[in-house]
């Protein structure tokens, strides 16, 4: 069996040691260089071109090289009948929680606030708030949500997530679907969005759901950058409503050079970076995943491409 990778960025050598390793006897092919495509059975790519899926006869599993699979449903030429795997890997699910945390922290802790008054070498101390008085609201709490979610219940936060389903995490208040969600906003301070991107939650950010969000709150979004309706997050910036945010993912990335985000003052830029998924973890899930489907069980983390995610 031939297993076709694709990844966007140059992780062609870490990744094919890692595999190798694993999988001595493993026919790896790296596109474009993919030699027969009747040989494909299992393909684990990130944007692999539209169209691209459909021309592998014998695939089996396509393997998402990330946790978001919105890359590949949006394909509206793939297979329909093969099961499309999402990335669950440890590296990735502790990136992101550090991320989330360090991005909590720095809005709990004023630090927009000390970073501007540094550049105008100003000594000024703001009141602190304790974290029990700072409400932490996760849009998502699947694996990724839910662990940051953890962590947060850890250092003391009020924390409240908002899901498709009820949740029962420890310390964490559980609102969900269509009626959760403007209770859920009313009380979130501090506003992470860890969604994956569907025709549900296309725009679920704009100036309504903004509006519903306390004075003085703090955005950090990152689960995709079309969940956010950017003039509408500028408009509730400039109008003071919100305090800050912090933004991973965009609506067109790289960022174009003119985006007035880059020098806001009250906005973090970082490029897609919150959290990467981490080539030993992700060779050990395909490979496993593989053997198990080999052997006659089912996959693990198979999406449902009805739901989107
Ligand atoms: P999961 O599938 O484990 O969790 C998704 C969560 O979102 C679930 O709790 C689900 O609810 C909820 N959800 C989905 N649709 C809706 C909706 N319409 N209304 C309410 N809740 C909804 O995904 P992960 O946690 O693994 O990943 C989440 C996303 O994070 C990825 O899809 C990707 O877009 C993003 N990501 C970003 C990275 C970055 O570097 N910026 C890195 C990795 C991921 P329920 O539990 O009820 O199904
Ligand atoms: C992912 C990402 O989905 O890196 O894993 O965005």
């Amino acid at each position: 069996m031939a297993l076709l990778f694709k990844s966007d960025i140059d992780r062609g050598d870490s990744w094919r040691r890692v595999l190798l390793e694993l999988e001595p006897g493993l026919d790896l092919r790296e596109w474009p260089e993919i030699g027969d495509p009747n040989d494909i059975e299992y393909a684990l790519v990130w944007k692999p071109p539209q169209g691209e899926l459909k021309t592998y006869p014998n695939l089996r599993a396509i393997f998402s090289l990330g946790a978001g699979i919105d890359h590949l449903a949006s394909d509206p030429e793939l297979p329909k009948d093969v099961p499309v795997v999402r990335m669950v890997e440890p590296g990735l699910t502790a990136g992101m929680t550090e991320f989330v945390i360090m991005s909590v922290l720095y809005h709990h802790r004023f630090m927009l606030d000390y970073a501007a008054q540094a550049r105008a070498r100003q000594w000024r101390e703001i009141d602190q708030v304790p974290a029990w008085e700072r409400r932490v609201g996760i849009m998502g709490l699947g694996v990724l949500g839910g662990d940051a979610a953890e962590a947060l219940v850890g250092l003391r936060f009020d924390v409240a997530g908002w899901s498709g389903s009820p949740k029962n995490l420890p310390g964490v208040t559980s609102f969900h679907g269509a009626d959760g969600f403007l209770p859920f906003l009313n009380r979130s301070d501090i506003l992470v969005c860890l969604l994956p991107l569907t025709p549900e939650t296309t725009d679920i950010l704009d100036a309504r759901a903004f509006a519903a969000l306390p004075k003085g709150a703090a955005l950090i979004s990152v689960g995709r950058g079309p969940q956010v309706v950017e003039e509408d997050l500028l408009a509730a910036l400039d109008s003071g409503h919100l305090d800050g945010a912090t933004l991973d993912v965009f609506r067109e990335e790289p960022l174009p050079a003119d985006s007035p985000f880059w020098d806001h003052p009250r906005v973090v830029v970082v490029p897609h970076v919150a959290s990467m998924t981490i080539a030993r973890g992700a060779c050990e899930f395909v490979i496993d995943n593989i053997r198990r489907f080999e052997a006659g069980q089912p996959l693990r983390h198979v999406v449902d491409l009805d739901k989107g995610y």
